[in-house]
């Protein structure tokens, strides 16, 4: 098996962080090709820098990371400290990193990347808004026929929503560029709130992130338990979910997860509903399927991936 190429497209955000820790973990099966940051949990100079921060902190300053938009595509920016905290990456305390951000817009690396490399052969891996990937199309229409796949968190269904009553926050940030995306004909694999929040970072398993004793397995702990507080008093959950890693979980083992292959359309008309992904999971309408929407996945072996894959580290 070869390893898949893809482009990470990140708003970190301690669940991004994982997500990035987790596919460099993992070369045997996925190949970073580069890291795109865009803004969304906190403001883009923010998450430009956390972006680097995972990657020093993987020891892998040779990933290039590219800043890409800093505002939605037609909105003002809307960020979530009251989930991340001020930096996007609170928990651990993380030296600034000493690597500089790559030359070149975010949205240009993708749109190079995507006509350099062969058609077919590149994978998006979108974890924030999408205002990077949507101005990638509308700039370089070419490039969307070359993607293999985008596999990305975001939306809700039977959960509905945590930024608004109806909407999940990456897709409510900027719903215009969640429409071109959902409309762009790419083969879609969405991890939506129905299956991050089945995957709960309890008390066992944030200990055995702690007990892998390497700097990754600390900080990870660490940033898990920061990210714990909002959940916890939101849900009562038992534990903060890991939205942004079952991406990248999904790529290494897809047999995780299971969802169905359903039309998905964005409102972005409707104040009261803005953002809300609009999912066909009873098939009541004869709208085309464009995303298979995942709606389960085996939790014990999700978090036994990540606790292996971290400890490489
Ligand atoms: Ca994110």
């Amino acid at each position: 098996m070869t390893a898949r190429k893809i482009i990470i497209d990140t708003d970190p955000g301690q669940d991004d962080a994982v997500a990035i820790l987790l596919a460099l973990a993992s070369p045997d099966e996925i190949e970073v090709l580069g890291i795109t940051a865009v803004a969304g949990n906190v403001p883009l100079e923010l998450t430009a820098k956390n972006a680097r921060i995972v990657c020093e902190l993987a020891g892998r300053t040779d990933i290039p990371v590219h800043a890409g938009c800093d505002r939605p595509l037609k909105r003002p920016l809307i960020t979530a400290e009251h989930v991340h905290g001020k930096t996007g990456l609170d928990g651990p305390v993380l030296p600034d990193p000493q690597m500089p951000l790559a030359e070149g817009h975010g949205v240009d690396f993708i749109i190079d990347t995507l006509r350099a490399q062969d058609p077919g052969t590149v994978t998006l891996c979108p974890l924030g808004p999408l205002t990077n990937i949507a101005t990638a199309f509308q700039k370089a229409p070419d490039i969307v026929e070359r993607i293999q796949e985008i596999v990305l968190m975001g939306g809700a269904y039977f959960e509905v929503g945590n930024i608004t009553p109806t909407a999940e926050f990456n897709i409510h940030v900027d719903p215009e560029a969640a429409d071109i995306v959902f409309k762009s004909g790419v083969p879609i694999v969405v991890m939506p709130l129905d299956v991050t929040h089945k995957a709960l970072v309890t008390k066992p398993r944030n200990d055995a992130f702690r007990a892998l004793g390497a700097k990754v397995g600390i900080a990870v702990a660490e940033m898990t338990d920061f990210f714990e507080r909002f959940d916890k008093e939101k849900y009562g959950s038992e534990g903060a979910p890991l939205h942004d890693p079952c991406v990248t979980a999904y790529l290494i083992r897809p047999e995780l997860f299971s969802g169905r292959h359903v039309n998905v359309e964005i409102e972005t008309q409707s104040d009261l509903t803005l953002g809300m992904t609009v999912a066909d999971w009873w098939g009541v309408t004869d709208r085309k399927p464009n995303a298979l929407f995942i709606g389960d996945v085996d939790a014990d072996g999700f978090f036994a991936l990540l606790t292996e894959r971290l400890a490489r580290l």
